[in-house]
Parts: C-alpha cells; structure tokens; sequence
C-alpha cells in the first residue's frame, strides 16, 4: 500500500522518530514497553536509534574536541551529527530536527501536539558541556524539557519521545482521552479514588459513591479548579472556562482574602 492510500484508511502514516545518541542502549527499554512500546508494537510509530560514532571518520571515532579559545570540558562536533542527519535524509519522509540543549524552548503540550503531526521527527542527543554553535545550522526545533541541569539529551529524548507519541492518534485506547488529560484542558486533574472505600480512616469522599452523576461532574470540576488554583494559578489565566466557573474561582480567591 502507498502512503496515499494508507491516508485513505488511517489518516496518517506512522510517525518517524530518530534519534542521534552516543548511547543507544538509553533507549531500549523504552521502545519495548510503555506508551513508546506499544504504539511502535502496533505500527503507528517507529523508533530508531542511531550511534553518533558510527558517522565519525578518525581511527579513535572522535566525538568531542576542546574549545577553541579555551575553557573548561568538551565541545560536540559537528561533522558526526552533519554526516549522520545527511545519511538518515537519503532515506523516508523528510524530517524536522529537534535538538536537545538546556538553551531551548521549554516543552509543553503545545510544543508536543505540534511535534505530532510531523511525519519524521529527528532528535539530536548532545553530551559534554554542549555543541559546537554550528550543529545549531542544522536545528529546526531546541528544545530543553525544564531548568535543571541534565548531563546529556538522552533523558529529555525519552520524555520528548514519551509526550509527543501518545498524542499520534490511534496511540492511546479511545480517542478523546488525550484530549481531557490535563493541560490539554488547561487545569489540573480532579483528585480520583478507587477500593477501599476505607483506608485507614481515609475515607472516599461521598458524593463519588453517590451515584449522583450531575454532582459527581459538578464535585470533579469544582476540586480541578480548586488545586488549579492553589497549586498552578499561572493555568487559570489560559484557561477555558465557563461562567460559573469564573465564580467559583473568583469565590476561592475571596476565601483565600479572608482567612
Ligand atoms: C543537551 C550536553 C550537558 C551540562 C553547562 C548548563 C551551564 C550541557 N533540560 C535540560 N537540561 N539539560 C539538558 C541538556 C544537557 C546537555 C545536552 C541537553 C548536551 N548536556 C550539559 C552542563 C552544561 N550549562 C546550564 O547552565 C549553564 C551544558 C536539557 C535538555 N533538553
């Protein structure tokens, strides 16, 4: 079957992910379990690791060198990461290039649900103290995934892999559950329970064993406010909400006044 008339029947072809590492192993385990596992198990991604030494030219497979004007620690070089990104374009649909650098655009959902809709997304692993500035010429995305000081673009790989896979459709069971996973909807989860309804005095709060459906939605977007609220009040200012969320809101802050 062609690309095209796969899109007939799925929409989409699989998603391509590449990812350039001097540690490939970073990433076994997760390409054979989890959500990663499992969509590539199902064939909506693929993800292929690719050892930056094997597109060095010298006898020691030199990945590193020191820094012109001096300084401490490595510099990556750039003929490595330029030979192999040229080889992987020889091959399938034309890629984006994300590097890996604490100097990127911090990733969140947005940032991830764009990520997704790419047909090949190719992501550069550094190490050492960082990249020779001319690896940047190859970039189309930099992405850091927070501000904490990594010691190489293999675990922000993972999380990248991880956040933009379950989100390539057909990935998670039923259509609709990323969308109503939080942050998509720009609020914090509602806090859940399951058995015992008891736990060491701990009790399940009522109105979920009620079976009172309305009070039951009514109760869980009460609280996803309420802990937006208290612990990310940033979201709030994006989100989406009714009126009577609004005032509800607005009557949190008015308890907060008081006490
Ligand atoms: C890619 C090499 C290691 C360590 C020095 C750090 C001084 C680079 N969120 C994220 N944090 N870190 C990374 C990341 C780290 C990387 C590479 C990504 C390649 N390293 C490294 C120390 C330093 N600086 C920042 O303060 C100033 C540089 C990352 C992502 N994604």
């Amino acid at each position: 079957m062609t690309t095209k008339q796969m899109d007939f029947f799925s929409s989409r072809a699989k998603m391509i992910f590449d990812i350039l590492t001097l540690f490939p192993e970073f990433f076994s385990e997760h390409r054979r379990h989890g959500v990663v596992g499992r969509a590539a198990a199902k064939g909506l991604i693929e993800l292929n690791t690719h050892n930056l030494r094997d597109y060095t030219l010298d006898k020691h497979r030199t990945t590193d060198d020191t820094p012109y004007g001096g300084g401490h620690g490595m510099v990556m070089k750039v003929e490595p990461v330029a030979r192999a990104l040229e080889s992987l374009s020889e091959n399938g649909p034309e890629a984006k290039v994300a590097l890996t650098t604490p100097q990127g655009a911090c990733l969140n959902q947005k940032l991830a649900a764009e990520l997704s809709n790419l047909p090949r997304l190719v992501i550069v692993c550094g190490r050492y103290e960082g990249y020779d500035e001319r690896i940047r010429a190859f970039a189309d995305y930099e992405i850091s995934i927070g501000d904490y000081v990594l010691s190489g673009g293999e675990a922000a790989a993972l999380v990248i892999t991880d956040a933009v896979a379950r989100l390539v459709p057909g990935v998670l069971g039923e259509p609709g559950s990323a969308e109503s996973d939080s942050f998509s909807a720009g609020l914090l989860e509602y806090p859940q329970y399951t058995r015992p309804e008891d736990f060491r005095g701990m009790r399940v709060p009522d109105v979920l064993l009620s079976g009172n459906h309305a009070e039951i939605a009514r109760w869980r977007r009460q609280e996803g406010l309420k802990r937006t609220f208290e612990r990310r009040p940033d979201l709030l200012k994006a989100a989406d909400l009714t009126e009577e969320e609004r005032a509800f809101v607005e009557s949190l802050k008015k308890a907060g006044q008081k006490t």
